[in-house]
């Protein structure tokens, strides 16, 4: 079944810290900040075994304790209910990740 656009609007509503990407393409973003490069790639890691699960891959880019990530769904152009699901899944992570240090 074809995964339906939400837009990038609607997916910020129902998430916090989230905003809109601003490269002429429908896509949020958020920046996360760790202690160290270890706890930024073992978020990274449980991110992408998510990624694996659900067949839903984040952009992103790390420079030792940041990773800077970007979600939209290129199947459907634009932002879509999995990346809400994934950004919720990286809030959860971040809180848990960041309550261990
Ligand atoms: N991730 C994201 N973010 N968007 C997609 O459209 C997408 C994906 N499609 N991961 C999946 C993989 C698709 O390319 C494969 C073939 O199922």
């Amino acid at each position: 079944m074809p995964t339906t656009k939400i837009g990038a609007q609607a997916a910020i509503a129902r998430l916090e810290g989230w905003r809109v990407h601003d490269e002429g393409r429908d896509a949020i973003e958020r920046e996360f900040k760790f202690k160290d490069f270890n706890a930024a790639f073992g978020f990274m890691t449980r991110v992408a075994l998510y990624a694996e699960r659900n067949d839903h891959h984040p952009e992103w880019f790390n420079v030792y304790n940041r990773v800077e990530v970007t979600l939209t769904t290129h199947d459907a152009g634009g932002v879509s209910d999995k990346d809400v699901a994934l950004a919720h899944f990286m809030d959860e992570t971040f809180r848990t990740i960041t309550a261990l240090n």
